[in-house]
């Protein structure tokens, strides 16, 4: 496949767009909660990490780049001090949050979630699969998929206690900020603490790939879609700390799963917006991700570098999307 075909189908490949049919009695009825955030729990706090306020340089001009995706130019941004969750929210997190409000995700009221076509049980992939996206046939619509059955029915994440959530919609996440008290990340703060302190680097670590040939994320290994040779250790999501930490102490950062942010997503807005504190357009129809995930490679889609950017409708759903949360510094007494 030529690379302009690759960039083309980005959507399709990074995550497909759910298209739910909401109603007035739908999800959302689910996500009403209090105005005000609960203050952050003292576990949930521990788990995170102040970022110092200051300029960065946000973006970036590499060749390799989508400019269709906005990621350039660079430019230099400014953020008020924050803490950020050193790792993604983790099944185990994520299912506190379910057993202390009874939370039901947007995937489990819709009754169903895309999952990758490898990771459906190949005797099992008749009876699991209701439809595949035409344009990214390895996306499957798996009735019964959510982020405790990430397979559809017969999955569970009892071993995958320590692997971040997914299956989890942007509102979903927005439910989990408003009972840990935190919220979501700027992409500009997502960008911030994802660079660990370096200057214009393509990923956390710095600019190559696999420095003295050792993995640094979760990626994938082979020939998309059709065979992933889990060169790294895995194919699929991988605990939260299988791979070393950025400069800010940050673990997971690009790879195993596409991190949702606040930011409604525009690929030009920010040429012409505040670099202080910026949060992106004030609507849209589409929220920002970053990171990448497990399924990113570079002959087909290399945006597991910090600087990449995509996004998806807020109530859309897959087997490689999840979050990590933030929390102003100044709401710290
Ligand atoms: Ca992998």
């Amino acid at each position: 496949m030529s690379s302009e075909t690759a960039q083309g189908e980005k959507k399709a490949c990074c995550a497909p767009e759910a298209c739910r049919k909401h109603d007035a009695d739908g999800p959302a009825a689910n996500l009403s909660g209090p105005q005000e955030p609960a203050p952050v729990r003292p576990e949930i706090a521990a788990g995170m990490t102040a970022i110092p306020g200051g300029s960065f340089l946000m973006g970036t001009d590499f060749a390799g780049a989508f400019p269709q995706d906005g990621e350039g130019p660079v430019r230099s941004v400014t953020l008020d001090p924050f803490l950020i969750d050193r790792f993604p929210v983790t099944n185990e997190r994520f299912g506190l949050f379910v057993a202390e409000t009874g939370y039901r995700t947007e995937a489990e009221r819709f009754g169903w979630s895309f999952v990758f076509w490898s990771h459906v049980p190949p005797e099992r992939f008749a009876e699991l699969v209701e439809d595949t996206v035409a344009a990214a046939p390895w996306w499957c619509k798996v009735p019964g998929a959510s982020w405790k059955s990430p397979e559809g029915p017969g999955s569970h994440v009892a071993q995958r206690q320590q692997h971040p959530v997914v299956h989890v919609s942007w509102n979903d996440a927005q439910a989990y900020c408003r009972w840990s008290g935190q919220r979501l990340p700027t992409e500009a703060e997502w960008e911030c603490a994802a660079r660990g302190g370096l200057v214009q680097k393509l990923y956390p670590w710095g600019d190559k790939l696999r420095p003295n040939g050792q993995h640094m994320c979760n990626i994938w290994q082979g020939e998309f879609p059709r065979h992933d040779t889990a060169d790294d250790g895995y194919a699929g999501t991988c605990p939260v700390d299988a791979f070393p930490a950025n400069g800010f102490g940050l673990y997971s950062v690009t790879g195993n799963t596409w991190e949702w942010c606040a930011d409604w997503f525009d690929a030009a807005f920010h040429r012409n917006a505040s670099p202080v504190n910026p949060r992106g357009p004030l609507e849209g129809t589409s929220r920002v991700m970053k990171g990448g995930s497990f399924l990113c490679h570079r002959s087909y889609c290399n945006r597991y570098r910090v600087a990449a950017r995509t996004s998806q409708t807020p109530d859309s759903s897959t087997s490689n999307i999840g979050f990590r949360c933030a929390w102003s510094a100044a709401r710290v007494s």
